[in-house]
């Protein structure tokens, strides 16, 4: 590591103020270009130690930058892992008020839900498939704290992965016998198509990003719990919503879930 625990703290304290503020920030690369992968996790994981500490409670884990798609968007190569609290969680159908955020992106994306726990390092496509209880539609909205989206990837680590809300809904499906590589999603907004896609555009088979999540959890001592929820990554490019905005994912067999913005 590179940054001092003091830096880090500091850096976690400014990042979560723009995120409760509202307000953007210029990437955290720019004044600490020698900060680490670790440093960057370090920071997340403070943020999330301040969450805990105010109360609130973990409610998910999420893989980011997993398609190709969103990779060329972002222009980067490399997938990223962070984590979302039960105040990011919107009910199905329900509202999301801009005011509380910057400038938000939907991204459609496949949740997965564990029945058992998923340690690495080792864990592969079929570990995966054989830890998961049912997978469901999701929407992630992302709202990086960096003006107009401009980062590096340690920076959007630091940052949480730019999570800010997500829904789930629509009919949970047992893995067995559906090929999530051609599930297909078509993504709503305001009643029309604005991204298509199929599963496999996330690293080829979607389960594979909770095996990288799960290896890079492991390399940390770390694993992820029976039980919990997992976004694994926008399927297209992450589509920017306005107040009165209303986005519909539908997905193959599993019906459709949304939310609005007001
Ligand atoms: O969920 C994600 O794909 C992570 C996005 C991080 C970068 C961004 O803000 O687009
Ligand atoms: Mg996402």
């Amino acid at each position: 590591m590179k940054l001092s625990p003091e830096t880090i703290a500091g850096l976690a304290e400014h990042l979560e103020t723009c995120q409760l503020q509202v307000h953007d920030t210029l990437k955290i690369t720019d004044e600490h270009p020698h900060m680490d992968w670790d440093d960057a996790y370090a920071i997340q994981a403070e943020i999330l130690r301040r969450k805990l500490a105010r109360g609130q409670r973990l409610s998910g884990l999420k893989c980011g930058l997993t398609s190709h798609a969103k990779m060329k968007q972002m222009g980067v190569a490399t997938p990223v892992f962070g984590f979302m609290t039960d105040d990011y969680a919107v009910p199905d159908g329900g509202e999301v008020r801009m005011s509380e955020l910057i400038h938000p992106k939907v991204e459609p994306e496949i949740a997965f839900v564990t029945s058992r726990e998923l340690k690495g390092p080792g864990c592969h496509i079929g570990s995966v498939l054989a830890a998961i209880d049912f997978v469901i539609p999701g929407i992630e909205v992302i709202d990086s704290r960096y003006r107009d989206f401009k980062f590096d990837l340690k920076s959007v680590v630091a940052d949480n992965t730019s999570a800010a809300r997500y829904v789930i809904g629509g009919q949970p499906m047992a893995v067995a016998g559906i090929d999530l590589r051609t599930l297909g999603v078509v993504m709503e907004k305001n009643g029309e198509p604005v991204a298509f896609g199929a599963g496999a555009a996330v690293l080829g088979h979607p389960a594979a990003a909770l095996a990288m999540l799960a290896n890079h959890l492991g390399a940390r001592g770390e694993s992820i719990p029976a039980g919990t929820l997992i976004l694994s990554g926008g399927i297209t490019e992450a589509v920017a919503v306005h107040a009165g905005d209303h986005v519909c994912l539908r997905m193959q067999g599993m019906g459709s879930t949304g939310l609005r913005f007001v």
